[in-house]
């Protein structure tokens, strides 16, 4: 690795996060488009203005594509660490399209899907299921001494489910090596937060569960990245289950069809200020990480990514409607047995 800039990671690695944020960004307008020509089926969500939350704290897990890294459970505002742990724009579109040929095969869609060997898992949809599920998981990460942790993404909604507290409590005091993220994002769909929460912060929620929790700008994709990557290391090194809240704002309504008018357009527009990739951009520029070419064709060529996968993934076809009735039982294939790492399972003998 070459000379660290900022926060441990080098030149390119800056150039990376940046990347991914305009890769979830570019990806998410391109949606808006096919969503206006028919294209999409069902709900469009966009993460604009959360974009560095999901890019900062992902970046801070271990990536690997044959299921032993760290695991992910990502939310439709988590699209950057969705495409981060090897999500492909393609297989993004296909999912929002419900094509044939999506990792689903059309019976799911937008983030709703799951690669065990790359490590993301999705969501379900009942709030706050994934972290019960994620607890299990780093259970399993822990009884079997992997240095291995999981990442569960949150709304700030979702925390007030009996699901959320459970799940949250039993890691806790499993000691399960889990990052709960909450996306303080200031609303579940037309609910502000006050009407959800008495706690001042997320974080204040931490102690209750006996776990250390941690506040940060969720525009800030570098500070993301440094305290989540503290959190990961305490988890990984035994500290056990860690709290990370991510302050931003949904700059958007829940989803397309939410015409957002309970917002005052005023707060939107002083949340626009503090965009998480032009302040990035910005950002790299004035401390010369980054040459304004360099950045320039960053952005290109996410857009043609993005175009050429988009393009790719309307050509294809919708399933046929027979095809329902296929792989809803036994036939579901797991190409990457997780659960069977390389040391021995604790059931055995
Ligand atoms: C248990 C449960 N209750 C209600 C819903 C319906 N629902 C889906 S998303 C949502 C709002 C979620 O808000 P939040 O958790 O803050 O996430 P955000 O959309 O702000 O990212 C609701 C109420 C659900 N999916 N599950
Ligand atoms: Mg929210």
């Amino acid at each position: 690795m070459s000379e660290a800039l900022a926060a441990g990671l080098d030149r390119g690695q800056l150039h990376e996060l940046y990347r991914y944020m305009c890769l979830a960004r570019e990806a998410e307008e391109r949606l808006e488009i096919l969503q206006k020509q028919g294209h999409v089926k069902g709900g469009l969500y966009r993460s604009l203005g959360q974009e560095g939350g999901a890019v900062g704290a992902a970046y801070a897990l271990r990536r690997r594509d044959d299921g032993t890294g760290d695991f992910l459970a990502q939310t439709i505002r988590a699209t950057g660490a969705l495409f981060l742990f090897g999500g492909t724009p393609v297989d993004y579109f296909r999912q929002y399209l419900a094509r044939a040929t999506s990792p689903t095969r059309g019976r799911e869609a937008n983030v709703h899907w799951f690669d065990f060997g790359k490590g993301f898992i999705g969501p379900v949809s009942p709030l706050g299921t994934m972290v019960e599920i994620m607890a299990g998981i780093t259970l399993s990460f822990r009884l079997r001494g992997e240095d291995r942790v999981g990442m569960v993404f949150g709304g700030d909604g979702a925390s007030s489910t009996g699901a959320w507290h459970e799940g949250l409590n039993f890691a806790a005091v499993q000691g399960c090596p889990m990052i709960m993220m909450v996306e303080a994002n200031q609303w579940a769909f037309s609910t502000p937060t006050r009407k959800n929460t008495r706690a001042e912060s997320f974080v204040d929620k931490a102690p209750g569960y006996g776990i250390f929790g941690e506040s940060v700008d969720g525009t800030d994709v570098l500070g993301v990245y440094e305290v989540v990557n503290r959190a990961v290391a305490r988890a990984r090194a035994g500290a056990g289950t860690q709290l990370v809240e991510l302050q931003y704002f949904r700059r958007k309504g829940h989803a397309q069809h939410d015409p957002h008018d309970y917002v005052d357009p005023d707060l939107i527009r002083e949340w626009e200020k503090k965009d998480p990739i032009d302040t990035y951009r910005a950002r790299l520029l004035s401390e010369d990480w980054a040459q304004e070419s360099e950045l320039d064709a960053i952005l290109a060529g996410t857009r043609a990514e993005i175009e050429a996968a988009a393009e790719e993934a309307v050509g294809e076809p919708l399933p046929e409607g027979l095809s329902a009735l296929g792989g809803v039982y036994t036939d579901i294939a797991t190409p990457v047995p997780w659960t069977r790492g390389a040391s021995p399972d604790p059931r055995a003998g």
